[in-house]
């Protein structure tokens, strides 16, 4: 890892709600346990504290059953936040309680109708932001957070994103110059200044990890990709992630982290 590996002392996350079943999804992995996710999302929890971060955890808010995937609903970079318009819309409104929580530490910046932009279509690696343009974030939406950035310092690019929910869902970060990506954007030239672990397409879900402190976390059950990040040196957390898979959910999309 070099220096261009982030250091987060924050995170926030929201429990899952008893209508959690209820978000949207379409993976077709049948419906969620509740009991489980809450056992999960504890477990998450608690990895994040093992990393030194300062949790803020939300309670769960019923108007919103996919509340808990707060990923989606801030964009932060070290000099500002930025509230999102969500492609998907019931999930608009998710982001006053997390403005709330932002507020103190960042300036807030917001994303302005008609854009609409989804926080897990925004990869930030090293120093640069990638903005996917998916079913959630439109161009509007997208350069709107360009614009932003570009205010605050900070360089970005688009590209479009298919065949999965968000950009993050097939490509993260997990620091250095390193990224665990589907093939989808392994051949991507946007990509090719770094070193990318591949997973397979019966893997893409292991895709989704979380660089934070100094772990790499990841979902369970995925050999191969873990073995690929201990190769290259990572210290590797494995949660158990099943019931937010049924909801088309990731590891990332379960926390803000600043
Ligand atoms: C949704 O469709 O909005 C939720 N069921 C899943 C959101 C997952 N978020 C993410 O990938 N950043």
């Amino acid at each position: 890892m070099d220096g261009n590996t982030p250091t987060f002392s924050r995170a926030i996350v929201r429990k899952p709600g008893a209508n959690f079943a209820q978000g949207l999804t379409a993976a077709g992995l049948g419906p969620p346990d509740y009991g489980l996710a809450l056992a999960q999302h504890a477990a998450y929890c608690r990895a994040l504290r093992e990393q030194g971060l300062e949790l803020t955890v939300l309670e769960a808010d019923e108007r919103y059953p996919d509340g808990c995937f707060v990923e989606d609903i801030a964009v932060v970079a070290p000099a500002c936040a930025i509230l999102t318009r969500s492609g998907a819309r019931h999930r608009r409104g998710e982001e006053s309680a997390i403005q709330r929580i932002l507020e103190p530490f960042l300036p807030i910046e917001r994303i302005e109708p008609p854009g609409l932009l989804d926080g897990g279509d925004v990869l930030q690696a090293a120093d640069h932001f990638y903005i996917g343009l998916s079913d959630r974030t439109d161009r509007a939406g997208a350069s709107q957070l360009a614009g932003i950035l570009r205010r605050h310092g900070y360089a970005s690019s688009m590209l479009p994103v298919s065949g999965v929910l968000h950009l993050q869902s097939g490509v993260t970060w997990v620091g250095g110059r390193h990224l665990v990506c589907t093939g989808q954007f392994a051949s991507r030239p946007d990509f090719a200044d770094f070193q990318r672990i591949v997973v397979s397409p019966r893997d893409a879900y292991s895709a989704n990890c979380l660089h934070v402190g100094g772990a790499t976390l990841m979902p369970a059950g995925f050999p191969a990709t873990r073995a690929a990040l201990a190769a290259l040196g990572h210290h590797v957390v494995e949660l158990e992630m099943s019931e937010f898979q049924k909801m088309d959910g990731g590891l990332t999309c379960l926390s803000i982290v600043f």
